[in-house]
Order: structure tokens, then C-alpha cells, then sequence
């Protein structure tokens, strides 16, 4: 049985890892005004926040349609039996549920559609074992075995720099109440039950990126081998500031730097900075 894995857009995996790991993409879209552009074939993540900058429409994001994923899996079909279709929370967007409605519909190819409840590269580190399994020739069952084992594991946790692009996406799931009162403080975010929630209220941003540290430090105490990713949206010199930092500190993480691409950068705004991470050992 040959099986394949795609995933869409947001979980934001490096090219010369999608080339070699022959993982499909269906990717999400942002639009500005009446230009709707399809993340990863049509607009670089450089030239959306660039954009952001320069437009007076705020964009706004959609997820493929059925067809789309339709369309997918007929071509994966041409030479797979199976396909692993890995997906951004379902809480947080219809993807999920547009890939099960096209697996469905689809024959001649048995489609596995995985919610991995999260986003960015988080989602990525299910795609990137899935794709690494898959080549060692494991069936669709083991492999989605393997990834529910790993979302016992996974942790995120991010902050914003400004909340209202998720109160306007309608993203931050039972906060419309208290967005007043959060916009004073630094809220560190997470995902429960597939939403985004806040974590904590914290007063400043040196404290978030501390309690974050903390809550690795905690996975990192009882491991022998963790994989993180440090995400951001613009802020590349200090994601690579704090990954030294910690490197230094918890030499049994591997770290990697990512970012927040245009879907998920509509939603969390220029200067959002998180950590995801999960015990391999
Ligand atoms: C759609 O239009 O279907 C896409 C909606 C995407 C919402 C994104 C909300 C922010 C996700 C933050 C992920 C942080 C992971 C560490």
C-alpha cells in the first residue's frame, strides 16, 4: 500500500521539507479587497505583511473548498492507495471538515482525514512524522496510531501584540467579554477542545516569554528528547535570540524557527510570537 500525506497551507512546513518528504499542500487563501491570494503558490509571507502595511481593506481568510480537496486527491490517487490529510484545528476553521466531505466523495483512493487541533508547525510535526512514516512504509493505521500518541504530547502556547485581529477574526473563543479587560495585559494563549483560549493573564511580555519557558522547562525536566518550534510573525531576531537562550539551557530540545504565514498572520497580527513543542522520548 502506497500512502501519501497532505496537509494544507497554515502548517507553514519549510520548502526543502516539502520537496523532500513529498508531502502535498492545499493551501488557504487571504484576501484584500476583491485579490484573493493562495497562500504558499501566490503570495510570500514577506509580501503579506508588506501588504498589510500598504492596503486599507484588512484581508480576510477562507479555507479550500470541497472541490478543491476533490481535486487533490484525484491527483494523489494516480499513484497512492491511501493518503494521511492533516489539517488546522477544525475549531478554529471548516478545513478539516472540507477534507472529510471530499474523502467521502472520492474513490479509488482511502482518505484519513487527521484534526490535529492546532496550527502552524505544530500541525507541521504531525505532518513531517506522518510523511517519514509513511515512507517507512507503515499503513494509514499505524501511522494515525502514532499521531494521537503525539497529541498527548503537543503543547503551544503564544501571545499578540495586538488582540483585536482575533476578536475581528472571531477566533478567541468566550473572550468577547473579557477582550476589554485582556487588552491590558499580555494574554498567553493555547488551544483547549480545538479552540484558542486565553492561558493566563500575564502583565508584561519579558513575563509571558518566562511563564513560556517555564512550561517548557517542565516537558524538557522529564524527557530525554524533545522537538520545539519557536513561531513568529515578524520577529525573527528574537525568536533567534530566545532560541539561543534556551538551546543553552535545555540542550535535550531540538529547536526550529517557523513563522506565522499570511491565514494564520490575518488572525494573530504583525509581532505574535509562540512556542510548540512535544516529547519525542
Ligand atoms: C479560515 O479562514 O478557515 C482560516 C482561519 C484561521 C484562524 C487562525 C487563528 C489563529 C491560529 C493560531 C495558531 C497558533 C499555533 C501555535
Amino acid at each position: 500500500m502506497k500512502t501519501a500525506v497532505l496537509t494544507d497551507s497554515t502548517a507553514y512546513i519549510p520548502d526543502h521539507l516539502i520537496e523532500e518528504k513529498n508531502i502535498y499542500i492545499a493551501p488557504l487563501s487571504v484576501t484584500f479587497g476583491q485579490d484573493t491570494y493562495r497562500e504558499f503558490y501566490d503570495i510570500t509571507t514577506e509580501e503579506f505583511y508588506e501588504k498589510v502595511k500598504a492596503e486599507k481593506d484588512l484581508p480576510k481568510t477562507s479555507q479550500p473548498s470541497v472541490s478543491d480537496f476533490t481535486t487533490k486527491y484525484e491527483a494523489i490517487a494516480k499513484e497512492h492507495d491511501a493518503v494521511i490529510s492533516i489539517h488546522l484545528s477544525s475549531g478554529i476553521s471548516g478545513t478539516y471538515q472540507a477534507a472529510v466531505s471530499a474523502g467521502s466523495m472520492i474513490e479509488g483512493l482511502d482518505v484519513y482525514p487527521f484534526d490535529s487541533e492546532i496550527s502552524a508547525l505544530a500541525q507541521g510535526f504531525y505532518v513531517l512524522r506522518a510523511a517519514d512514516l509513511a515512507a517507512e512504509g507503515k499503513t494509514p493505521d499505524e501511522i494515525l496510531k502514532e499521531l494521537r500518541a503525539m497529541k498527548e504530547n503537543m503543547h503551544a502556547y503564544f501571545m499578540v501584540d495586538d488582540l483585536s485581529h482575533l476578536a475581528r477574526g472571531g477566533r478567541l473563543t468566550g473572550a468577547q467579554a473579557m477582550i476589554g479587560s485582556l487588552l491590558q495585559v499580555k494574554p498567553l494563549l493555547h488551544f483547549e477542545d480545538k479552540q484558542i483560549v486565553p492561558f493566563e493573564k500575564i502583565r508584561t511580555s519579558k513575563k509571558a516569554f518566562k511563564r513560556m519557558e517555564s512550561l517548557l522547562k517542565e516537558t524538557a525536566d522529564n524527557a530525554e528528547k524533545v522537538k520545539a518550534a519557536i513561531i513568529h510573525a515578524q520577529r525573527e531576531d528574537t525568536a533567534k535570540k530566545w532560541r539561543d537562550e534556551l538551546s543553552e539551557k535545555y540542550p535535550n530540545v531540538e529547536f526550529e524557527i517557523s513563522y506565522f504565514g499570511p491565514v494564520i498572520g490575518t488572525h494573530l497580527g504583525e509581532g505574535a510570537i509562540g512556542i510548540a513543542w512535544y516529547k519525542v522520548k
